[in-house]
């Protein structure tokens, strides 16, 4: 097994959280390098386009959250061998990634500029982008996005379910994924409470 250490800011979500996640699912060893947001100035100087995630492989660094989390799932076990099943996962994971580049430029917003922003949001992409991951869950027997069993792709919307109800986002109301897309909770809920789920957060009592 390769050498891998992982960077990201220290919360239980964004994009390196379903790479956490997989990791400890399938069990594969990583240094779980978790910094906080006064030092990602510092951090930033370190990665080719100022951005976090990386995975070193072997001293290596890699970019890009998506190809990390293919690369992991692969690793976990947790990333379909079936070109069809892979593309399913691949679909949803790129689906999640689009709708969260969208949101992006809102972190660097204030006041009634990222209001204006985010209702935006919330009444155009983000009902379209939910509602299609509903359908999409149903389509493939309600439980997994692919493969009838848990991918990388259910942990990638998990990670992103949970964010949007989290409150964390001003102007995002709570209650928006079970407005516009309830089957996404029940999901939701279906991996939080999921043995390995439950055993790797029980790691973090303090945390949110
Ligand atoms: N395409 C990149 C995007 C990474 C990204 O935007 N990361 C955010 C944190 S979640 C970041 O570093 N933002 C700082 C910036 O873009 O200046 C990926 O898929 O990993």
């Amino acid at each position: 097994m390769p050498q891998l250490k992982l960077t990201y800011f220290d919360f239980h979500g964004g994009r390196a959280e379903p790479v956490r996640l997989a990791m400890a699912i399938g069990g594969v060893a990583f240094e779980d390098y978790r910094f906080n947001f006064p030092d990602f100035p510092e951090v930033r100087k370190t990665t080719p386009f100022g951005q976090v995630p990386t995975l070193q492989v072997d001293g290596v660094q890699v970019t890009q959250c998506d190809s990390i989390l293919r690369y992991v799932g692969k690793l976990a076990g947790l990333y379909p061998t079936d070109p069809l099943q892979a593309l399913f996962c691949d679909e949803v994971m790129y689906v999640v990634e689009e709708a969260s580049v969208k949101i992006s430029p809102t972190f660097r917003m204030t006041g009634d500029e990222q209001k204006q922003a985010r209702l935006a949001l919330v009444n155009g992409s983000m009902p379209v982008y939910l509602g299609w991951l509903q359908k999409q869950l149903e389509a493939h027997g309600g439980e997994y996005f692919a493969d009838n069993r848990l991918t990388v792709a259910d942990l990638k919307v998990f990670v992103d379910v949970r964010g949007l109800n989290s409150g964390r986002m001003d102007h995002v109301p709570t209650d928006l994924v079970e407005t516009v897309a309830p089957a996404l909770n029940a999901h939701m809920r279906r991996i939080g409470e999921s043995d390995a789920v439950e055993r790797y957060y029980a790691q973090f009592p303090a945390k949110i």
